[in-house]
């Protein structure tokens, strides 16, 4: 029986190089900012963690962090109750706010993810089993995911271009599409809208289409159109994708589309939390519901979710933001133990050119990363890498996401495209 207890814990903001990528609330900074969580126990394990640094999202790692002395990785409730206890004290319950696109009335499960994913890969390291395990067993050995397409310029302003050039344009999306599945084997492509007027963006799903037959699309706007607009883009595109992402914003503006379309609409912006579950499908607003276990909470209630979502016959995908190998083992881990997972996940995985876990575990191919065996997530630190991205975190000058502010910085007239088309 295990007597370990979490003795010292680390949190480590990093920062690494990210291509200028367009959305509907603005264009990616050059650096993105992850915190990398360590947990230590008195028995000598390491269990680690990935989520957000921003700057408020930091200061409550490290508020929790410093309560966690002397707790029992296995006793997840006790963390969740913890994490609680410690964000009343320390915020008085407010909720959260990530890239100006996802906003949370409370901050517990955000904060609670990375430690408890650190502490399932302790308990994981500790029984000599991999995390998939933990989570009912693997039903998949490989995990799919699919390749996600940006609209952005060749570089940022004031910089050289980058390795992937502009994509501005339906030949510039096909030609970044062709580079994704060339080096990574995606056999499916999601392109983020929002950025263009829906015509346009449909034009490029279209060319995405006559270049590749086969392959299942998604196009996510980020709820930049109206519901109307929604509707008419849904009959354009019907039979080319798979689903629309969160045309409109909201669950009413989702159920209104809904009800006028046989395209299925996916979501990771108006189901966000266990709360939104019950009005969305009452409302019938939503066919798929993108998982993101950094927002919901971690694995487990990630999972809880999977079970949900198959009980109301939904399907389920996968969210990502910008992210490292923790947070792909993570996702890896928890995918491959999710019955339900009827879809392929994103990821921005290809987007980065820097990490902070040894490589050799995770690597793509056909599209897929093969689920580590080895005991916990399955994936090491390298050291000196996370000394470089932290103290890349130092120098850059960046301390939250914001999208919207860089982008005024280069187009000072620029609003937030929501339901704007
Ligand atoms: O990285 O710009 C981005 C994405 O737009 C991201 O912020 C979204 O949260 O990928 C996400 C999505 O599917 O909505
Ligand atoms: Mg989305």
């Amino acid at each position: 029986m295990s007597r370990s207890r979490i003795n010292r814990v680390v949190v480590t903001p990093v920062a690494f190089a990210d291509p200028p990528l367009l959305n509907v609330v603005g264009v990616h900074q050059p650096w993105a900012l992850r915190a990398i969580v360590e947990l230590h126990t008195d028995s000598g394990l390491l269990g680690l963690g990935e989520t957000y640094a921003d700057e408020m999202h930091l200061a409550r790692l490290g508020a929790v962090a410093a309560a966690l002395p002397g707790q029992d990785p296995y006793d997840l409730n006790g963390l969740r109750r913890l994490v609680t206890d410690v964000l009343g004290r320390e915020t008085g319950g407010a909720g959260a706010s990530f890239g100006g696109m996802l906003d949370v009335s409370s901050a517990v499960d955000t904060v609670l993810s990375p430690f408890e994913v650190a502490c399932l890969d302790i308990v994981g390291r500790e029984c000599g089993r991999p995390v998939s395990d933990l989570l009912g067993g693997a039903v998949r050995d490989r995990v799919p995911f699919s390749g996600y397409l940006f609209y952005k310029w060749a570089g940022h302003p004031g910089h050289p271009d980058d390795e992937w050039g502009a994509a501005l344009d339906p030949d510039g999306v096909v030609a970044q599409a062709e580079r994704m599945v060339a080096g990574w084997g995606f056999g499916s492509l999601k392109l983020k809208g929002g950025v263009l007027h829906p015509d346009e963006e449909c034009a490029a799903i279209e060319a995405l289409r006559a270049a590749y037959p086969d392959l299942p699309l998604r196009l996510d706007p980020n709820g930049a159109w109206t519901p109307e607009t929604s509707v008419s883009v849904a009959s354009r595109l019907a039979g080319v994708v798979e689903y629309l992402e969160d045309p409109t914003p909201g669950i009413e503006g989702m159920a209104y589309v809904a009800a006028r379309t046989d395209v299925p609409l996916a979501t990771n912006m108006c189901v966000i939390a266990f709360e939104h579950l019950a009005p969305a499908v009452a409302a019938d607003a939503v066919q798929i519901v993108l998982s993101d276990h950094h927002l919901w909470g971690g694995l487990r209630r990630s999972a809880l979710l999977g079970g949900i979502t198959e009980t109301f016959g939904m399907g389920l995908s996968m969210h990502s933001n910008s992210h490292l190998g923790v947070s792909l083992a993570a996702m890896v881990q928890l995918a491959a133990a999710t019955p339900n997972l009827t879809y392929a996940c994103d990821t921005h995985y290809p987007w980065k050119s820097q990490d902070v876990i040894a490589p050799g575990v995770l690597s793509f191919s056909d599209g897929a990363v093969g689920v580590p065996t080895g005991p916990g997530l399955g994936v090491d630190l390298d050291r000196d890498q996370l000394g470089v991205l932290h103290e890349q975190y130092l120098t850059c000058g960046v301390r939250r996401r914001e999208d919207t502010v860089y982008m005024r910085s280069i187009e000072p007239s620029f609003t937030p495209n929501t339901a704007r088309w």
